[in-house]
């Protein structure tokens, strides 16, 4: 039985942005296209033309997939989606890898799908560049390719068909928008304002996106001080280590901007260790990003003030760029998977519906 979150998001389903509405908070942008899950058959997996194994002579279609790796909480989402959608039982033969956080295991694993001639490659990026001579082996090969949640730099747009993930620097703006609102709300708008930002893997347009759109908000603050953004590779235990040092160093931190909820527990470990509250009421106001349910746990209690989610659920919509691929269809440059931003007041309307 679908929950309500569940169908909403099914409804939703996949959107491309045609432009970026100027609301206060920006959400997705009205002018949206919905994709339908396409029926049609997938296509016969061809014969090796060595002779060589094939997965069978069943009508499946062969997907490679370099996941980036098993970092944080919303990557195994997001992996779980993949391994959920590309199923036999959907027509599929999923040819998975875990590039363990490395782009040489990643451009390892996008060859080794070229020599197996996989119908599609999917992949998302662990950083935006170093992918121009790998992705013109696969266009080569004929095999499109479909960039998954991270995107990436290319000298040429055409070396992949499109990317399936979300807008990051409107999630960046967002976390700042809500933060205008919330210190006007608080009567501390003219306050002078201390900020430290834990920034995820460097080079990631996640982390690129988050940063520059909330500097972008930012930066319209005379009265906002950004102490530092320090990198803490999206995991719990190099935010602990930067939080450590970070919390000696300054000692009037007034927001803490985390740009995943894993680094987010690390930092709530260091500032409960040192006696400093967070959150609703707390010392340190707290805007986390990614909304695993584990975060929204702590968002419902108010030791994190916002949550900006990400949509680790992109398996349905890139297997319907597939399905329209398979029936000729036209594709859009960008799809956008839908987001919520969550704070103490709506948290609870969403919470037991979270699947990751
Ligand atoms: C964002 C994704 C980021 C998440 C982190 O789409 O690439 O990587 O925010 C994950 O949790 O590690």
């Amino acid at each position: 039985m679908k929950s309500a979150a569940d169908r909403e998001r099914e409804e939703d389903g996949m959107r491309h942005r045609k432009c970026r509405g100027k609301k206060r908070i920006r959400m997705t942008a009205a002018a949206m296209i919905f994709l339908l899950l396409l029926g049609g058959c997938g296509k016969q997996f061809e014969v090796d033309d060595t002779g060589g194994e094939t997965s069978s002579d069943e009508d499946l279609i062969v997907v490679g997939v370099s996941q980036l790796g098993s970092e944080s909480m919303w990557r195994t989402a997001n992996t779980t989606s993949i391994e959920e959608t590309f199923t036999r039982e959907n027509g599929y033969l999923l040819v998975f890898d875990n590039a363990r956080q490395k782009q040489e295991n990643q451009i390892k694993a996008i060859r080794s799908f070229i020599s197996q001639q996989v119908d599609y490659i999917v992949f998302s990026p662990i950083e935006e560049s170093g992918w121009d001579v790998v992705l013109e082996e696969a266009r080569d090969a004929g095999i499109p390719v479909i960039v998954m949640d991270r995107g990436l730099k290319v000298e040429d747009e055409s070396l992949y068909v499109t990317r399936v993930g979300s807008d990051f620097r409107a999630e960046g703006e967002n976390a700042g928008l809500w933060l205008e609102d919330y210190l006007e709300e608080q009567g501390r708008s003219d306050e002078e304002i201390n900020i430290v930002v834990l920034q995820g893997t460097n080079g990631a347009t996640s982390t690129i996106g988050r940063t520059e759109g909330f500097e972008e908000i930012a930066a319209r603050h005379d009265n906002w001080n950004i102490l530092e953004q320090t990198g803490a590779d999206y995991t719990t235990t190099k935010a602990r280590e930067e939080m450590r040092r970070i919390v000696k160093q300054y000692d009037d931190i007034d927001v803490l901007v985390s740009q995943n909820d894993d680094m987010t527990f690390g930092a709530l470990d260091v500032f409960e260790e040192n006696g400093i509250t967070t959150g609703v009421d707390g010392d340190v106001i707290v805007i986390s990003f990614d909304a695993v349910k584990s975060a929204l746990e702590r968002v419902q209690t108010g030791d994190i003030n916002v949550d900006i989610e990400c949509n680790p659920e992109q398996g349905p919509a890139v297997e319907s760029v597939i399905r329209m691929l398979e029936n000729g269809g036209t594709i859009e440059r960008d799809y956008y998977v839908y987001e919520k931003i969550f704070t103490q007041e709506n948290v609870g309307h969403y919470i037991n519906d979270r699947s990751y």
